[in-house]
């Protein structure tokens, strides 16, 4: 039964609607207030629920204010959705191939962009991403590029979000996993790639009682070349770091350009073993009431490899640990306590350091830190690492709850801390420039209860020098009760909230059923300027530029050729609604078919698809797009290949015969 107040409210709220729409010239559907109390009552919704619907509804035809990209997790893909509306726009397949979009399944580009990710030749055709990075410029996103981390196997994904479509996948050529990456510096300079659990450099074998002296952490710097839509591995170098699990990282920005922070929840150098009697990993780690924030200064890193104090391992640079302890490149400060995020507040002049393990953010100020490097105040860790002294650099401490991870920033002066334990979003103010509303500055505002077990948070444009602050994001681990059970293995969760007023406020939940999302980051979405068909008829989308193997309307032919002793038949094919041409195509056994597949549609949205039964083979051909599949005939028989797109009325009809003679 819902309360007289309630209602009030409710009709209130459709009341000030229906004006609204009024004042914008848009005609309120007739009788709209009686009708929505009927959906009220008989949906059972309260005032809150109504206000929400309000708030997220997008109808259709009109777009998103904002696009989120979030990491899919250990599916190894990257999901798009739309904001405030949570409605999935799109998955890009990133290191799993996917059908649907062609990728990974017969197109030569897009095999080609996976088997980069190979480890040393060995197929790795799935990867466990972590945390999505937007391009940017003067640290604003700037819509150009996606860039996305695999912890499980090291590597780092670029994604072109003129056609959202992953490009170019790099090995990490001295690392088996990592974790504290993409993060980029604020013009893109780099993509950074931080490490985690240490091993030796290049996955070599060392025992674990050799730990502290063969095991290493490794902090890469992936130089982007942007011209090139490319990570270019000759001018990207990696810095040595001790064994200490170096966990996240971000790049300062503003007044911290020029440096990198990463924190570390390991400098015990636990190595497990809780089957020979020693502590467990979890114990093991968390013996020291400090671990270390590791300041980079990547500035200072460039110089030393144009001073050529580098050593090349694998083809790439290395910069080792004991030139970058020795020359200014690398510091530590005091961090409690196996702490797990690390964000550097707006105008970078803070580093927030989320406790984990205890109840506190830590603040360090910037300033402070460049103070205590000059006054040269500070000791040495075992690897000769200057560590300077936390009261020295520390800004402030504040206390929000259990189990603080990580934490995104809005536009007045506040900040948003997830906390796994407590299961809720803090909300606490900043200090310094940040504090202009006169409110008392390092201190806990709110806290607003999230379903369950937040891990990061997002906020819209909120890793950028400029976040928006209309709405956040919680990236909940488990959903537990909050939708229809689906079997044992639960979606993710994940909240938005709005933070545009004075108080926090839950407005949607989206289950995610494809893998454990970690870290999103949301774009204005008149930021990004996509194609909406390919730019010219036969154009490749793993180069984009125009391939020179396009078939022209009318050149379509099968041509026929020895090479090497065998037959190879090769294929300049086009698809048109609502017919490949040409519909039949013969060859033998054993022959070697190149097959090229060109779509000279050009109406935006006319997508065919080109599947090969027992061969394995699915092609996605958007408008303009050509495709190439090279593949040997091993098997003899007759195989209708067909559209996968319901592409118009005689798309059942866009269908062809590949006759293997045997
Ligand atoms: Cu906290 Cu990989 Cu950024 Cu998961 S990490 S939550
Ligand atoms: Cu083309 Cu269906």
């Amino acid at each position: 039964m819902m309360h007289r107040k309630a209602k009030g409210v409710i009709l209130g709220v459709l009341m000030a609607l229906v004006a609204a729409c009024a004042r914008g010239g848009a005609t309120p559907v007739a009788g709209l207030p009686a009708e929505a109390q009927t959906v009220i009552r008989e949906r059972g919704l309260s005032p809150e629920d109504v206000v929400a619907a309000l708030r997220t509804y997008v109808p259709g035809g009109k777009y998103d204010e904002y696009v989120m990209f979030a990491s899919g997790g250990h599916s190894g893909q990257v999901l798009v959705i739309g904001i405030p509306s949570m409605r999935l726009l799109k998955v890009i397949g990133v290191f799993t191939p996917e059908p649907w979009q062609g990728y990974g399944f017969g197109e030569k580009g897009t095999l080609e962009v996976l088997a980069e990710g190979f480890a040393r030749g060995k197929p790795i055709l799935w990867g466990d991403t972590h945390h999505p990075a937007l391009s940017e410029t003067e640290g604003e996103y700037d819509g150009q590029f996606l860039f996305i981390n695999d912890k499980a196997n090291a590597r780092l994904a670029v994604i072109d979000l003129r056609d959202f479509e992953t490009k170019q996948i790099v090995k990490n050529p001295n690392a088996i996993s990592d974790h504290g990456g993409g993060f980029v510096t604020p013009n893109t300079e780099y993509v950074v790639e931080g490490p985690q659990y240490a091993a030796p450099i290049g996955w070599e074998y060392a025992p674990l009682d050799q730990y502290k002296d063969k095991y290493r952490g490794l902090l890469t710097f992936w130089a982007f070349d942007r011209q090139k839509g490319r990570v270019d591995p000759d001018r990207s170098f990696q810095i040595e770091l001790p064994p200490y699990w170096q966990d996240l990282c971000d790049a300062g920005k503003k007044v911290s350009y020029g440096w990198v922070f990463c924190n570390s929840i390991n400098t015990e150098m636990a190595t497990g073993g809780i089957e020979e009697g020693n502590p467990p990993f979890e114990a093991g780690t968390a013996k020291n009431e400090m671990d270390y924030l590791h300041i980079i200064n990547w500035k200072k890193a460039e110089e030393l490899i144009r001073a050529g104090k580098y050593e090349v391992i694998n083809g790439i640079k290395v910069i080792r640990l004991q030139t970058a302890a020795q020359e200014g490149v690398l510091f530590f400060a005091p961090e409690p306590k196996s702490p797990h995020g690390v964000d550097v507040a707006p105008g970078g002049e803070y580093i927030v350091v989320g406790g984990k393990l205890d109840p506190h953010v830590t603040v360090y100020s910037f300033e402070k830190i460049q103070k205590a490097i000059a006054a040269g105040n500070f000791e040495r860790d075992p690897f000769g690492v200057p560590v300077l002294k936390f009261e020295d650099v520390k800004e402030a401490q504040v206390e929000l709850g259990l189990g603080p991870l990580h934490t995104v920033f809005d536009d007045k002066g506040y900040a948003y801390t997830s906390l796994f334990l407590d299961s809720a979003v803090a909300k606490w103010s900043l200090g310094g420039p940040y504090r202009k509303d006169g409110a008392e500055p390092w201190k806990l505002v709110e806290k607003l209860p999230v379903h369950y077990n937040i891990g990061h948070i997002a906020a819209t444009e909120g890793d950028t020098v400029s976040p928006d602050g209309k709405y956040v994001v919680a990236l909940n681990k488990w959903s537990v009760d909050r939708f229809q059970p689906v079997g044992p293995l639960h979606p993710q969760n994940f909240q938005l909230i709005d933070i545009s007023g004075g108080k926090m406020r839950l407005l949607y939940d989206m289950p995610i059923g494809i893998g454990e999302p970690h870290y999103a980051q949301i774009i204005k979405a008149d930021k990004l300027k996509p194609f909406l068909v390919y730019p010219e008829i036969g154009w490749n989308a793993v180069k984009m530029a125009k391939d020179p193997d396009a078939t022209e309307a009318g050149r379509e032919r099968v041509e026929v050729r020895e090479e090497g002793g065998r037959r190879v038949v090769e294929i300049w094919m086009t698809a048109v609604r609502s017919h490949f041409k040409p519909e039949r195509v013969k060859v033998r056994k054993g022959d070697h078919v190149i097959w090229h597949i060109t779509s000279i549609e050009r109406a935006r949205d006319a997508t065919h698809g080109f599947a090969l039964g027992g061969y394995n083979i699915n092609l996605s051909l958007e408008p303009g797009e050509t495709a190439t599949i090279e593949f040997d005939a091993d098997q003899s028989g007759t195989f209708p290949f067909y559209c996968t797109e319901f592409c118009s009325a005689l798309h059942l009809e866009m269908m062809g015969y590949f006759l293997v003679e045997p």
